[in-house]
C-alpha cells in the first residue's frame, strides 16, 4: 500500500512511522513545559510500553477501513488518520497492560520485565498508566476535532474504558483473600467477566473506529458488535489456556492465573470435569504462591485433559462464529470480521 512518503512499504512499517509522528507530538505538548528530564522519561516509557506488541488491535483499524472501503485505495490522509486511531487503541492497551500487571503481580511482559518491576519506575507506573490514558484525548483533538464524528469517537473511547475497568473489577473482586470460593465460579461468571475485560477493547473498538471513519453510525452495527463480543471472549479463551500451557517464550509472558485464583476459562473447566476427591485436590491447591501447589493444580488440569478440552472448544467456537459472520448481509463486513478470525484462530502467542 501507499505509506505516508508515496512509496510502497508494508503496513507495519508505515503503522511505525505514524507512531513516531504521534510520539513526538505528545513530547512537544504545549501545555506542558517540558524539561529534558520530564521529556526523556515520558520517551522511554512510551517507547517500553506502547509499541513492542503484536500490533494486531491497532493494525486492524487500518484493515477494517480498507476493507469496509471495498478495494478502493485509501489517500494518505485515511491511511494516517486510520493510523492514528489504531494507535490510540494501543496507548489504552498499553494504559490497561501497566496496571493489569501491577495489579496481577506479573513479571514479563512482551518478553521483557513489567514496567513497573523496573527499580527505577516501581509505583511511579501509577502515574505512567494515568498520563497513558490521557495521550488518547490529546491524540483525538489534535487529529480529529474538526471530523464530524469527533464526539462518537470519544464517547466510544470513555464507553469502552469504562466497560473494560469494570470487567477488571469483577476479575479482581472474585479473588479476594478470605474470600476464596471456586463454587461460585462458572463459565457464565467467566464470560461476564470476560467479555467486559477484554472483548469490548480488543474487538469492538477497532472496527467500532473504522466504523465512525468511514462515516457510519455504530446503532446500525449491533450485529456486528455481538460477533465481535463474541470473538473477545474466545480470545481471551485462548489467553487463560496460554497462560497455563503457551510457552513464555512465545507469550512474552509467564502466567500468573493460578498463583491469583483468577476465574480463568481452565479452572471452570476443572471443577465441570471433576470428582469429588479431585476438587478437594483444587480446593487446597489453587490461588497459592508456592510453586509445588502450582504444579499440583497443572498436573491435575493434564489428568483432566483440560488440553483435549480447549482444542474442541477453539474449533467448535470457529465454526459457530464463521456461522454467524456467513449470515452478515455485507460482504465487506463479512471480510473485516473474517480477517479479525483468521488473524487469532489457532494463534500461539
Ligand atoms: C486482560 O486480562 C485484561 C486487561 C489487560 C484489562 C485490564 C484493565 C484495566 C482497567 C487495567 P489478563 O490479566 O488475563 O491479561 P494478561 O494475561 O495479558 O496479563
Ligand atoms: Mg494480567
Ligand atoms: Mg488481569
Ligand atoms: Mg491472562
Amino acid at each position: 500500500m501507499a505509506n505516508l512518503n508515496g512509496t510502497t512499504s508494508d503496513l507495519r512499517t508505515t503503522f511505525l512511522q505514524v507512531y513516531s509522528v504521534l510520539k513526538s507530538e505528545l513530547l512537544n505538548d504545549l501545555a506542558f513545559e517540558w524539561s529534558p528530564d520530564s521529556r526523556q522519561w515520558v520517551e522511554r516509557m512510551l517507547d517500553y510500553n506502547v509499541p513492542g506488541g503484536k500490533l494486531n488491535r491497532g493494525l486492524s483499524v487500518i484493515d477494517s477501513y480498507e476493507q469496509l472501503k471495498e478495494g478502493k485505495e485509501l489517500t494518505k490522509d485515511e491511511v494516517f488518520l486510520a493510523s492514528a486511531l489504531g494507535w490510540c487503541i494501543e496507548w489504552l492497551q498499553a494504559y490497561f497492560l501497566v496496571l493489569d500487571d501491577i495489579m496481577d503481580g506479573s513479571h514479563t511482559r512482551r518478553s521483557q520485565p513489567c514496567w513497573f518491576r523496573l527499580p527505577k519506575v516501581g509505583m511511579i507506573a501509577v502515574n505512567d498508566g494515568v498520563l497513558l490514558r490521557n495521550h488518547i484525548p490529546r491524540i483525538l483533538k489534535k487529529h480529529f476535532r474538526e471530523k464530524p464524528y469527533y464526539v462518537d469517537l470519544l464517547d466510544l473511547f470513555n464507553e469502552v474504558e469504562f466497560q473494560t475497568a469494570s470487567g477488571q473489577m469483577i476479575d479482581l473482586i472474585t479473588t479476594l483473600e478470605g474470600e476464596k470460593d471456586l463454587s461460585k465460579y462458572s463459565l457464565s461468571l467467566h464470560r461476564r467477566i470476560v467479555q467486559y475485560k477484554t472483548a469490548y477493547y480488543s474487538f469492538y473498538l477497532p472496527v467500532a473506529c473504522a466504523l465512525l471513519m468511514a462515516g457510519e453510525n455504530l446503532d446500525n452495527y449491533v450485529d456486528v458488535k455481538n460477533v465481535l463480543i463474541d470473538m473477545g471472549i474466545y480470545f481471551q479463551v485462548q489467553d487463560d489456556y496460554l497462560d497455563c500451557f503457551g510457552e513464555p517464550e512465545k507469550i512474552g509472558k509467564i502466567g500468573t492465573d493460578i498463583e491469583d485464583f483468577k476465574c480463568s476459562w481452565l479452572v471452570v473447566k476443572a471443577l465441570e470435569k471433576c470428582n469429588e476427591e479431585q476438587k478437594q485436590h483444587l480446593l487446597e491447591h489453587y490461588g497459592k504462591a508456592n510453586p509445588e501447589d502450582v504444579e499440583k493444580v497443572k498436573r491435575l488440569y493434564n489428568d483432566l485433559d483440560l488440553q483435549g478440552v480447549f482444542k474442541e472448544f477453539e474449533s467448535k467456537s470457529y465454526e459457530k462464529l464463521n456461522t454467524s459472520i456467513e449470515a452478515h448481509p455485507n460482504k465487506a463486513v463479512q471480510a473485516v470480521l473474517k480477517s479479525f478470525l483468521g488473524k487469532i484462530y489457532k494463534r500461539l502467542k
